[in-house]
């Protein structure tokens, strides 16, 4: 940990600043103020960075890989300030200088490397591996462009372009000495040398990749893991200016861009596969930079090939990078010479895979036809898998042809990347109870069957630290007050909360601290929006992507039900709610944004009748993303968690939620059993179809929403409501969403639902009526909410799937 006081700090960013900038801090903009410090601490970090990777090569201590499409990092400068435990002296030395730690943070671009969950989840798990001295780095793109940025005008969705690296990034570093060559394209020549085949690649085209780095700094224990980010450029820089003459300076001009366009720009597509050539590039040129470079390593330091399983866990973070599995074969086998069965074997133990969907229109399946063009080598290590996969199938299911070809890993003209993870990794997990269990019984049975000991539950986590400790300072104080701080490094401490949550007192403050937070949030909102939302109503939050199976269009419906229901009986007494919602809608999806308008809609009519204002406000903030994430959730009330039962691999949020003391409504999806589990029946509000219910449905039909429209009165209603006008005067504006629900018989069962949905929510307005015991059940959640942080995650992940030592230091 380091230790510095006030006077050495201020002297420190002082010289820091005039040496960068060549000025005194006085005359600076708060940009320069926020480059120099940042400058400042990452030279801090620097010292720390160096050791590690000293302790690292001297201990020969097992490696943990991460390899991730995305890392959704967000913000870094305060989590670093955290962890190094130096907060509070940054905070009081730059106060001398006039400056406001706050407005410097707010300058920093989040790192948008990602769509969502399953983005954040790399970043909580990095974390939490460096916090728990797990010698465990995380490998990536680094997209010069983010997830898009979204702005609304006139209600809809427009995509602008997240420049996130236009005024530089402190925290990484270039490291053009550690390039890797990616193959592209090409032939692959065989040869026979003395009675053994080789193989080499040749005409192929090379893509340098070029690794940025960022430490990743643990809690107060002067460790700091690598974010290793790759970057693709043409491998020579330099431009034949002759070729001008010739008329190529075009084409030359072309192909760097198309070498570039690998790591330009991160697909904002979640949950929905699309066979998109350039995504293939992306995903074999930062798993074979990332793999080649493991090995360069571990070979520099001396490692035996042999025993790499021993050494390095290669972990994919879903399907993404699954050709991290030929990729080491083809090292294996063409490059250290090592023979199929004991490549294969060094492979199978490297690898382990994590799958963070059912959702069929999600899986990756690549055409044959094109993977082969541009991976002659690995398409040919593909085959060869498959090859003797099903020669094994044959012998055990002899004559059930059908049941091969579900498995295979080619078949129809496709590589079906799900079955090659499970097929060519040790360990396969699901992100929480149910959908592990799904998998298991349901999605991946066939291949259950074949490998049970594979298949493992890790249920998903998310780091108190920055999600606690770090965005609701007003809570952690009072549960530093009231229960000691063991729970920064023990979580699950925070159980002892449990009693105080009983106390008048403690509500009372737990009741203050959500006031404070809830006004602030207020302020921002009336800043971005316009809009005025009273901090005494309930914050009933929505925030997440935007899409069907999330049932936006649910918590829609019942906002329309209760609009309805007031206008009709003005004296209604209800509590006052504001409902908000967050999230970025796939540019593609059509539907996903058709339900933004409606929100905006809804909001435009509802804020603007005043016979209802002071009872219901409805608000949609623009461009959701981490660091928004961070003042939206420390000021909630209710947590909406009320996705199509089965459909919601895990979900995280709702663990972020719940950890800051929301109450949440919520169906049995997912993690939400989990919390339902964890603090009882009483503490939470579920509603809605149970999992069997659904997998009856969707197995055998019978499901007919037209006919819940003609039965229920206020379904009907509100159906109509959006063709009639009510919400906009272009009555075709909802016809998606409309024709969604009675046309293409509401596929995630939201009229199905809608009942019991509005029940609980009735049953949320009633519990908010008595604050206390309100606070009494947020208390409640917050107590329990300890065995939802990653580092309970990432220590089964370490004892159960990567065999790494745990050390617990500082612990
Ligand atoms: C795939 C192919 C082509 C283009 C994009 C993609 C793609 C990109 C991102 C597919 C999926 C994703 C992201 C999925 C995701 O975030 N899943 C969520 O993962 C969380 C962490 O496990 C879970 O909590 C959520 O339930 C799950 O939806």
């Amino acid at each position: 940990m380091l230790t510095l006081d006030k006077e050495t700090f201020k002297k420190a960013y002082e010289n820091k600043y005039k040496n960068l900038h060549g000025e005194e801090i006085e005359e600076g903009n708060n940009q320069q103020k926020y480059e120099a410090l940042g400058s400042l601490i990452r030279d801090y970090v620097i010292r720390i960075w160096m050791n590690t990777n000293k302790k690292y090569n001297i201990s020969g201590e097992k490696q943990v890989y991460y390899f991730s499409m995305e890392f959704l990092l967000g913000r870094l400068l305060g989590d670093v300030l955290m962890n190094l435990g130096i907060m509070q002296v940054c905070k009081e030395a730059l106060l001398d200088f006039n400056i406001d730690l706050r407005e410097l943070e707010e300058l920093e671009q989040d790192q948008g490397l990602g769509n969502g969950g399953l983005g954040r989840l790399a970043a909580c798990f990095l974390d939490s591996m460096a916090s728990l001295n797990i010698a465990g780095h995380g490998c990536g793109i680094r997209y010069k462009y983010g997830f898009f940025e979204q702005k609304i005008i006139n209600g809809k969705q427009v995509e602008v372009s997240d420049n996130w690296l236009r005024e530089g990034n402190v925290w990484e570093r270039r490291k053009p000495d550690k390039s890797e060559i990616v193959k592209f394209g090409g032939e692959v020549k065989v040869q026979e040398l003395n009675g053994n085949l080789t193989f080499t690649h040749v005409n192929f085209e090379p893509v340098l990749a070029v690794p940025y780095d960022t430490p990743i700094v643990g809690y107060e224990n002067d460790v700091a893991n690598t974010l290793r980010l790759w970057s693709a450029e043409t491998v020579s820089n330099e431009f034949d200016y002759s070729s001008f003459s010739r008329g190529e300076f075009l084409k030359a001009i072309e192909y760097k861009n198309s070498v570039e366009a690998i790591s330009q720009v991160l697909y904002p597509e979640d949950s929905f596969y699309e066979g998109k050539i350039l995504r293939l590039k992306q995903q074999y040129f930062f798993v074979s930079a990332g793999m080649q470079s493991i090995i360069r390593h571990f070979r520099k330091h001396g490692g035996n090939i042999l025993l790499l399983d021993e050494k390095i866990a290669v972990h994919i973070n879903d399907t993404h990078p699954t050709l991290a599995i030929p990729e080491l074969m083809r090292i294996l086998l063409d490059e250290e010479g090592i023979s199929w069965d004991e490549a294969w074997r060094i492979t199978t133990n490297t690898i382990s895979y994590t799958n963070h969907t059912i959702l069929a229109e999600a899986l990756e399946k690549w055409p044959i036809e094109m993977f082969k063009q541009l991976l002659p080598r690995i398409y040919m290590i593909v085959e060869e898998i498959n090859k003797r996969y099903c020669e094994e199938l044959w012998s055990k299911y002899i004559d059930q042809w059908d049941k091969i070809s579900r498995m295979a890993i080619l078949a129809d003209g496709q590589i079906r990347m799900a079955n090659l993870a499970v097929v060519g990794s040790h360990s396969v997990n699901g992100v929480a109870k149910l959908h592990t269990d799904i998998l298991k019984k349901e999605e991946m049975r066939d291949l259950y069957y074949l490998y049970p000991n594979k298949f493992n539950n890790k249920t998903n986590g998310i780091t108190h630290r920055r999600w606690l400790i770090k965005s609701n300072t007003g809570l952690s104080n009072l549960l530093m007050e009231t229960i000691g701080e063991s729970f920064i490094k023990h979580p699950t401490d925070l159980i002892y909360f449990e009693k105080h949550a009983h106390e008048k007192g403690v509500q009372e403050e737990l009741n203050r601290v959500k006031k404070i937070n809830k006004e602030k949030l207020a302020d921002r909102i009336y800043k971005k929006n316009g809009i005025v939302i009273d901090p005494a109503s309930i914050f009933d939050v929505q925030v997440k992507r935007i899409h069907a199976y999330k049932r936006q269009t649910l918590n829609c419906l019942r906002i329309m039900d209760l609009y309805n229901h007031l206008r009709e009986n003005p004296n209604l007494e209800i509590e006052p709610r504001t409902f908000i919602f967050a999230g970025k809608a796939a540019p593609g999806y059509y539907l996903a944004k058709n339900i933004i308008e409606l929100i905006n809609c809804i909001a435009d009519t509802v804020n603007n009748d005043p016979s209802v204002n002071d009872k219901i406000k409805v608000v949609f903030m623009n461009n959701y993303k981490v660091s928004l994430a961070e003042e939206i959730i420390p000021a909630t009330d209710v947590s909406e968690q009320i996705s199509t039962t089965t459909k919601e691999a895990s979900g995280t949020s709702n663990m972020k939620f719940m950890m800051n003391g929301a109450v949440t409504i919520a169906t049995l999806d997912g993690a939400n059993i989990e919390i339902r589990d964890e603090v009882g029946n009483d503490n939470i509000v579920i509603f809605g179809m149970t999992a069997r219910e659904v997998l009856n449905y969707l197995q055998n039909g019978g499901y007919c929403s037209i006919d819940i429209c003609n039965e229920n009165k206020r379904v009907n209603r509100v159906v109509n409501d959006l063709i009639n006008g009510t919400y906009h005067k272009d009555r075709d504006r909802f016809k998606s969403i409309y024709e969604n629900l009675i046309t293409y018989n509401d596929e995630f069962f939201v009229l199905k639902d809608f009942e019991s949905y509005v029940k609980a929510q009735n049953k949320i307005d009633n519990m908010y009526k008595n604050i206390h015991k309100w606070q009494e059940i947020c208390g409640i959640n917050i107590a329990h909410s300890g065995v939802f942080s990653s580092d309970r995650t990432i220590q089964q992940y370490a004892t159960g799937i990567w065999g790494s030592e745990l050390i617990y230091k500082n612990l």
